[in-house]
């Protein structure tokens, strides 16, 4: 299961990079939205050189889907080193008004705040504005690549935030990232073997010693993945599943734990 690490995209990926360094030019901070689940392999390692001297604010988001002690030591991680970050459930009204409230801080010490939303295909950019503004406002589905094109939304008299496509893509250095980023959906579906990613996951929740580790086989037949009645579909069991993962039906599961 092989992928570059550039390229999922469509469209011409240099030409969008500059166009992120030329907005970056325009705004004063830099929001870097990150799946709570894969909090550092879901980050493009781009992003730190691109935004060296802006303000950066980390939001995890999907926060309802990971483990909260893991979460709370990611966010002790990154604070330890020198980021600012936090933690929201982008669906929660009142963590929607938390992250606009410190986006707020800034904008009172100047006339306007203009802040860039970024981050990986599929992180929940365009759902954290949606969070930050209290009304839907920004397009937002569970897939790869649904917004297209930087857009500008007023928040307040002094916040603006621009919306971003997900061109920063995260940096695929080994299978186990490879996995476990498509997984959390920021993998175009046609990228992966859904069924090896499943297979990889029952391993290491196996390794792990989780009694509810995954194995494909006996969730297809418990769901009723049958073809022509008989024959196991592991393959539609296999995107079934991870429907359910990201729906939070297991339960909540962080993906990587902070290095020690
Ligand atoms: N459970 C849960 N789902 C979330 C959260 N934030 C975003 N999502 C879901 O994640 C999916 C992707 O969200 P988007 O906001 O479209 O992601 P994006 O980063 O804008 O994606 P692209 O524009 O395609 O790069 C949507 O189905 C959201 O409902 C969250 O905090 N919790
Ligand atoms: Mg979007």
């Amino acid at each position: 299961m092989q992928a570059p690490a550039i390229g999922w995209y469509p469209g011409h990926m240099a030409r969008a990079i500059r166009r992120l360094g030329e907005d970056l030019r325009s705004v004063d901070t830099v929001v870097e939205v990150v799946d709570a689940r894969l909090p550092l392999s879901g980050r493009n390692p781009g992003l730190a050189r691109l935004a060296a001297r802006k303000r950066l604010l980390l939001v995890l988001t999907r926060a309802d889907l990971a483990d909260p002690n893991a979460t709370a030591a990611w966010l002790e991680y990154f604070r330890a080193r020198g980021s600012e970050a936090l933690a929201i459930d982008a669906k929660r009204t009142s963590d929607g008004t938390r992250l606009r409230a410190n986006l707020c801080r800034l904008a009172t010490q100047r006339a306007t705040s203009r802040a860039m939303v970024v981050g990986i295909p599929n992180a929940g950019k365009s759902t954290a504005i949606n969070a930050i503004a209290g009304k839907s406002i920004a397009r937002a589905e569970n897939r790869a690549g649904v917004t297209r094109a930087p857009q500008w939304f007023r928040i307040a008299s002094n916040l603006e935030l621009l919306d971003t496509a997900g061109i920063l893509v995260p940096k695929i250095d080994s299978p186990e990232a490879q996995w476990k980023l498509a997984l959390i959906g920021a993998v175009p579906s046609a990228r992966f073997d859904p069924e090896d990613a499943i297979a990889r996951l029952g391993l290491w929740m196996a390794a792990r010693g989780r009694e509810d580790a995954v194995d494909l086989e006996t969730f297809s037949q418990e769901r009723g993945f049958l073809r022509r009645g008989t024959i196991v579909d592991t393959h539609n069991a296999a995107w079934s599943y991870i429907k359910e993962l990201n729906a939070g039906t297991f339960g909540r599961m962080t993906l990587e734990e902070p290095p020690a």
